[in-house]
Order: C-alpha cells, then sequence, then structure tokens
C-alpha cells in the first residue's frame, strides 16, 4: 500500500500512522460499519473526484440502511474528501471514506459505541493488475453465493458483508483464477468480489439489476449511461451461469476495478479470450469520462 501522510478523523488531519481505532471497537469486533470507494483522477485542470457527492450520498444511504448515524453533512464530508486528496498532494488517488462505531460496549447493540468517521487516500493502480486491464482477467464462478435480501442488505457498503466477498475472493484465488462471479441464492448471476458485471450478446449490454442483490454501483450507471449515449443498447435481465459461457463479451466495472475486461470464464474463453470492442468502447469512454476528456460528463468530475 502507498501510504500517504494524512488521515482525516473526524474534522482533524492525522498523520497516517496516528489514525488508530480502540481494539474493542465495535466495528472490529462485529463489522458493524460502512464505507465508500472513490477515485480521483489527474486531468488537465489537475486532480478531480468522479462522481464525489454521489459516492458520498451512498454512504449517507447506507448508513441509514444498517441504522448508523452520521455526524456530518454530505457536504462536510465531500469537502473532507478534497481537502484529504489536497492535503496529501495527490495528482490521482484512491479515497476511501469509513463510518464505524468505535469502543464503548460490546453488546451487539451499538447504542453505546461512538461512530468514528475516517477518510483516507492514498495511490493505488489497477485494481486487477495492469495486464487485466489490457488483456483480461480469469475468473471462476464461485461456490459462495452472494449474501442474501434477507441476510444483509446487499445494496449498502456495509464493512461486515464484505466477509461473504472476502471468502469468494480467496476461493478465486486459491483456483488460479484472478476473480470470482458470484450467485445469488436464487442461482443468477450478481456480481463480482467488488465489482459489477456486465455480459455482451449479439450486439447487446446486459446487467443483472439491483434486484439480484448487487450493489447499485455508481461506475455501472455511468457505463450504462455512456453506452446508451454512443448509441448501444444496454438492458438489466436475469442471468443465469451458462449466459456467462455463451456470452461474447463479459467485463466488471467498479470504482477500483474501473472497466475490467474478462478473458476466460470457468476456463472457457469468453469470445476470442481477447477484449471485444464492446468492452473497449466502455473503457475507452469511461477512462475519457474520468480525466475530463468528454465535455458532456463534465459534471460527473468534482475538482479538487
Ligand atoms: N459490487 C461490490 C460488491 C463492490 O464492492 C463494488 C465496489 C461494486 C460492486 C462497484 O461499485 P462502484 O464502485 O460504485 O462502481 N467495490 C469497492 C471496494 C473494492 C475493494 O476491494 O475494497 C471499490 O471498487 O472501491
Amino acid at each position: 500500500m502507498d501510504k500517504a501522510q494524512f488521515i482525516w478523523m473526524d474534522g482533524v488531519m492525522v498523520p497516517w500512522a496516528d489514525a488508530q481505532v480502540h481494539a474493542l471497537s465495535h466495528g472490529l469486533h462485529y463489522g458493524t460499519g460502512v464505507f465508500e470507494g472513490i477515485r480521483a483522477y489527474a486531468t488537465a485542470t489537475g486532480p478531480a473526484v468522479f462522481r464525489l457527492t454521489e459516492h458520498i450520498q451512498r454512504l449517507h444511504r447506507s448508513a441509514v440502511a444498517y441504522e448508523i448515524p452520521v455526524a456530518w453533512s454530505v457536504e462536510h464530508l465531500v469537502e473532507a474528501a478534497r481537502e484529504v486528496v489536497k492535503v496529501n498532494s495527490l495528482p490521482s488517488a484512491y479515497i476511501r471514506p469509513l463510518i464505524t462505531y468505535g469502543a464503548g460496549s460490546l453488546s451487539l447493540d451499538p447504542g453505546a459505541c461512538a461512530p468514528v468517521t475516517v477518510i483516507a487516500a492514498w495511490t493505488w493502480g489497477a485494481y486487477l493488475g495492469e495486464d487485466g486491464v489490457r488483456n483480461g482477467i480469469s475468473v471462476g464462478v464461485s461456490s459462495w453465493r452472494r449474501f442474501a435480501e434477507s441476510t444483509l442488505i446487499p445494496n449498502a457498503k456495509g464493512t461486515g458483508g464484505y466477509l461473504n466477498s472476502v471468502l469468494a475472493k480467496r476461493e478465486a484465488l486459491q483456483a488460479g483464477f484472478d476473480e470470482a462471479i458470484m450467485l445469488n441464492t436464487a442461482g443468477l448471476v450478481a456480481e463480482g468480489s467488488g465489482e459489477n458485471l456486465f455480459l455482451v450478446r449479439d450486439g447487446v449490454v446486459m446487467t443483472p439489476a439491483v434486484s439480484a442483490g448487487i450493489l447499485d454501483g455508481i461506475t455501472r450507471a455511468s457505463v450504462i449511461q455512456l453506452l446508451q449515449d454512443d448509441g448501444i443498447e444496454v438492458g438489466e435481465a436475469p442471468l443465469v451461469r451458462s449466459d456467462l459461457y455463451y456470452a461474447d463479451e463479459l467485463f466488471f466495472t467498479g470504482t477500483a476495478a474501473e472497466v475490467t475486461p474478462i478473458r476466460e470464464v470457468d476456463h472457457r474463453p469468453v469470445g476470442n479470450g481477447r477484449p471485444g470492442p464492446i468492452t473497449q468502447r466502455a473503457q475507452d469512454l469511461f477512462h475519457e469520462a474520468v480525466t475530463g476528456k468528454l465535455d458532456a460528463y463534465l459534471n460527473w468530475l468534482e475538482p479538487v
């Protein structure tokens, strides 16, 4: 990890090494927290944060869903995120806001524990490797199902929920894949361990709906709009495992993963095993949009 100098903690810029919470924090023991992942990109006019306000709004929504009180307004956290990038002099960055419960009681009811709000930023390159972004990654369908609506809240970024993603990710790596695709408990395709999934067949782009138990990704929404504005048909559809095998193209989207092509699924080549034309188009449009090269999407960029 590429350490930066300062981390924002409840209104104070704290040196990286001193940004600590107590060992008996409720969030550490029970995973009671919510977080975000956001990227700032270098643009011709300096660093700009991609859809920052929407990410912070989603942080607030996740907190509402899990009933975690938020001490800071959206406006305040947006400003704090900008400050973290600025104070660390980062030309581009991955920004990680977290609201978690501190120490107070280890009763399952976190009522006696004060929430702690943290925003860190550091330099983070390609999530699934430079080679993965260029040539595509190999994925396997996980034996771990994405947790259900009746278990946790899939469309919220709750920290504890990521134990599910960790199981899927580690299983995939141990099996020699780069990443996992998780089905939901009904057996329909959901998403990756930390990415949304898109499928292309006969020129039509499809992606599972939020009702499949996915996180409503901000990159997902951006790529849907970029492709639709480019004249490509995109729709939400229930997808089964064999749809993955018959796809012409598959790709992941996410803040960390950006647009990552999938070249192989369960040892079967996707299309001809090379990133396909729509995947490449999505990658190019996304890259141009986030770096401020497309006027139509400049409102997605919030300058630092
Ligand atoms: N699904 C999941 C489960 C998920 O964690 C992410 C983001 C997405 C979809 C894509 O959402 P969005 O970033 O809004 O396009 N995963 C974050 C954390 C990854 C991690 O390893 O940590 C991220 O990409 O920042």
